[in-house]
């Protein structure tokens, strides 16, 4: 007689991991004009001109917007990237991160 062969009784699922995406969150201010708000973000973020106008006017009606999502690495440098544009302009332009849930 050959032996009893015990079948496993779990399941392993395996899951693709994806990494955490980062959101870029654009700040409304006082001072930095609507029309080089929205040159920033289509050169920065690649957004066409009525995406780029439609989050420039959210940012400065609710106080902030939502851009895109990208991994860390790449949300961080275009934050950056695209504060330093209005810096060199004497603005203060802000663009910060924030992990997606
Ligand atoms: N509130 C600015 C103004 O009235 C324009 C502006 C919009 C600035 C959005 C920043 O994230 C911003 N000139």
């Amino acid at each position: 007689m050959s032996p009893t062969i015990a079948k496993p009784r779990t399941k392993t699922a395996t899951k693709t991991q994806r990494p955490p995406l980062w959101k870029v969150i654009l700040l409304n201010d006082d001072f930095t004009p609507r029309e080089f708000v929205v040159q920033v973000l289509k050169a920065v973020f690649r957004l066409n001109e009525s995406q780029s106008y439609r989050v420039m006017m959210t940012a400065h009606q609710k106080g902030a917007c939502v851009i895109a999502v990208y991994t860390r690495d790449v949300a961080e440098t275009k934050a950056k990237e695209a504060t330093e544009l209005g810096k060199s302009k004497g603005y203060p332009l802000y663009f910060t991160t924030e992990k997606e849930e």
